[in-house]
């Protein structure tokens, strides 16, 4: 595979950017080798600077359910470009997607939008310290919300990647007000908030399906015993499905397993592409947010209306009967078979599979939390990647991270996924 014009893009990017990139587990530091740099997206397949044509099973970490360059996603975006860019006031577009988003999650009583998913945790936490009056917030190892201050303690996805749980530039005394939980430990949070402890917690915030340390499924009564006791301590329940908003199920996590957060962090796939956030839930807790309550919360490309636009039309593909279903059923049909390859080569493999989110773990042990998927043969998967791309099939440079399935990803991309793997495994 011939990768000179991504090697000299990235010697040029190095001049410019920390390691290359712009956010860490693109520069492959877990795999590596030099970044793919990427001259174009089509339906299912990313086409890179030295005109390499790969399976992309990244999907922009999450946001494209309809592949690269979806007509429907393109034309919306220029449609609204042609009417202006951003308006720094509101515009119908605004609701109009609120009104799709809220259908699908009746959880969100009330909304607010922003223009990245980091910025909805961040944002949520201020909400939930600001209305419950409280300092300390809980959340689950390996857990990933995003790069703000509060949520960088033993977190995953680029994090874990390169073995920075904890980051320095953390106030300790921001860190200390966050303590950490294993996640699928229902004793362990029990007696958190039974404790002293529980009664300071202004709320807990948990990815419900894991998808920044590979996909963790939640054990069946962990989310509810969650539920329970965050309320039996006054604490608030904010789901982060920015990763599993509309790939779990359409209505995310919440509705895959019928439990009602107090609030929800939104993003990825409310943007269709385009940069979004969005955090919602109760009204009387939304009631606080200023300008209706005290809690301040801004930013100047809020609602802006191209990512409206964008989203709104991604809502509308994923609204269409069978859509999300024939997704997730493939998705189903590729983990089947991967393991099935896994096994006749003789590879300790789990595929952990939800909706269309999938991880392909290197591991002889259920992966089900932050210790087992640590456990994953790292040097293993290392050897795969590279063996993958050479291949045509781009999986997450990390072992650590979700891949994602899009409705483009059809019989051929599969068989030729399946097929690379197999091959990849036994050199
Ligand atoms: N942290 C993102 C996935 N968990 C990766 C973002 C990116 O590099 O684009």
């Amino acid at each position: 595979m011939n990768t000179e014009n991504s090697k000299a893009e990235h010697a040029r990017a190095k001049a410019h950017f920390p390691g290359g990139v712009n956010s860490p587990v693109r520069a492959f530091k877990a795999v590596g080798g030099s970044p793919l740099f990427i001259a174009r997206g089509e339906g299912a397949y990313l086409v890179d600077v030295d005109g390499n044509r790969l399976i992309d099973w990244v999907c922009s970490w999450g946001p494209l359910v309809a592949g690269h360059a979806h007509p429907a996603i393109v034309r919306a975006i220029a449609d609204a470009a042609a009417l202006g860019t951003s308006f720094g006031a509101p515009s119908p577009r605004e609701s109009q997607l609120a009104e799709k988003v809220k259908a699908l999650y009746p959880s969100i009583e009330k909304m607010r939008f922003v223009s990245s998913g980091t910025e909805a945790t961040a944002s949520a936490l201020r909400v939930a310290r600001g209305f419950t009056g409280r300092e300390r917030i809980v959340k689950f190892e390996g857990c990933y919300h995003g790069a703000s201050d509060s949520l960088l303690v033993r977190a995953g996805s680029g994090v874990e990647t390169l073995g920075l749980p904890d980051s320095p530039g953390v106030p300790a005394a921001l860190a200390a007000l966050t303590s950490v939980l294993p996640f699928n430990d229902v004793n362990a949070l029990r007696d958190y908030f039974r404790g002293p402890l529980g009664r300071e917690t202004a709320c807990a915030i948990i990815e419900p399906v894991v998808g920044n340390m590979g996909v963790l499924l939640p054990n069946p009564g962990f989310l509810e015993a969650l539920r329970e006791e965050t309320k039996k301590a006054g604490a608030l329940l904010i789901f982060d499905e920015v990763m599993t908003g509309f790939r779990v199920a359409r209505g995310g996590a919440q509705a895959k397993f019928g439990i009602a957060p107090d609030l929800t962090c939104l993003g990825k796939v409310i943007g269709g592409g385009l940069p979004v956030g969005a955090y919602g839930g109760r009204a009387d807790i939304l009631g606080q947010v200023a300008p209706d309550g005290p809690i301040y919360q801004a930013g100047t490309l809020s609602g802006n209306p191209l990512a409206m636009a964008a989203g709104s039309a991604m809502m509308d593909l994923i609204a269409q009967p069978g859509f999300f279903e024939g997704i997730e059923q493939r998705t189903e049909e590729l983990a089947t078979r991967l393991e099935e390859v896994c096994a006749k080569a003789k590879v300790p493999a789990r595929v952990n599979r939800i909706g269309t989110m999938w991880t392909l773990f290197l591991t002889d042990a259920p992966a089900t939390d932050y210790a087992s998927a640590k456990r994953a043969n790292t040097d293993a998967f290392k050897r795969m990647h590279h063996g993958l791309l050479e291949r045509g099939v781009y999986l997450p440079p990390s072992q650590f991270e979700s891949a994602f399935t899009c409705s483009m990803h059809g019989a051929a991309e599969l068989d030729q996924t399946v097929r690379a793997v197999a091959e990849s495994l036994s050199a």
